[in-house]
């Protein structure tokens, strides 16, 4: 059979790279071929999810930024500095978390999603018109955010004014000034050319981006064990092959936004000018777990465990 697979960014970004594995695995292995669909060819993020749990779709590419209006504990990805910036413990996390492995593999499934995998897409910089040092830099910014309730508490606590915005409306709504900031992990800023429409990048190591992988559960329940088996292979390898390819990722995409745009500025924040940030985590991370209850509280308390037992 054919099999649909959407995903929330191009072909040559790290989703369509991971895809582009999955799909060269998938096919050597089984009869059956995959066939994808990059951003902008089936809608926005939230259309294609809604077209995977229809059935319409197999496959869907899904970050937790959106799917946390779906499934609210998702939004445990935005607890600022809850995970860590060095890719190596990442890749170790992600691959081994019970929380990710087991725990959300059963609320996605309460959803009718198969997970199949979560993988990290880098440090995540915010890029702005103007340059941010400290939170008071962010006071009056209209700062676009991925789609759920815990990243606009983020930025407020950060001092902005959060703008939740699908990401199609970011690059247009920068270049009008509806919003003066965005953020998001380095090789995107490059691919999509945000570099073109704001002045200034800043670390500030508050998160890394995460985006997950999952198949419609009736479909995905209706194949055979062997079947089952090549994606579940599939998508290991798509995985070790993701990591890889993002090791020196962001420094390379961070060379080219520099040549494009030399008068871009680029900040990484000393721990001095991150403190304000890091005091804001403590109440943002109160917010998820007066939202989500005692769930999010489990599923929050596995991760920090399952980060500790994956730390070196
Ligand atoms: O900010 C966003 O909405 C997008 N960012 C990335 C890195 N991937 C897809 C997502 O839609």
């Amino acid at each position: 059979a054919t099999w649909r697979y959407a995903f929330e960014e191009a072909l040559t970004d790290v989703q369509g790279v991971y895809a582009q594995k999955f799909k060269e695995e998938v096919e050597a292995n089984s009869d059956h071929e995959i066939q994808l669909f990059p951003f902008g060819t089936l809608g926005e993020s939230a259309d294609i999810m809604e077209q995977a749990q229809a059935g319409i779709l197999q496959f869907v590419n899904q970050s937790p930024g959106f799917t946390g209006a779906l499934i609210p504990e998702a939004q445990v990805f935005f607890v600022p500095y809850l995970l860590p910036t060095d890719q190596a413990h990442l890749a170790r996390f992600y691959k081994e978390s019970k929380a990710i492995n087991e725990d959300f593999e059963e609320l996605y499934a309460e959803q009718g999603l198969e997970l199949l995998s979560m993988y990290p897409e880098g440090e995540v910089a915010m890029t702005t018109k103007d340059p941010v040092k400290t939170c008071e830099d962010l006071n009056e910014v209209k700062f676009r955010v991925m789609t759920n309730p815990l990243l606009v508490e983020s930025y407020k606590a950060f001092g902005a004014t959060p703008t939740p915005l699908p990401w199609g409306e970011v690059y247009g709504g920068l270049q009008t000034n509806i919003i003066q900031g965005q953020e998001n992990p380095t090789f995107f800023l490059y691919s999509t050319k945000i570099y073109e429409v704001t002045d200034h990048i800043t670390y500030a190591g508050h998160n890394n981006f995460t985006t997950a992988l999952m198949a419609n559960q009736d479909f995905y329940n209706s194949l055979s064990e062997e079947e089952q088996q090549v994606i579940e292979d599939a998508a290991d390898a798509a995985y070790d092959h993701i990591v890889e390819y993002q090791k020196s990722l962001a420094d390379e995409e961070l060379a080219k936004i520099k040549e494009a745009k030399p008068e871009m500025t680029v900040t990484v924040l000393s721990e001095e000018e991150r403190a304000c940030f890091k005091e804001a985590a403590a109440d943002v991370e109160a917010k998820f777990i007066e939202m989500t209850g005692e769930s999010g509280k489990a599923i929050l308390e596995q991760m920090k465990e399952d980060l500790a037992a994956t730390a070196e």
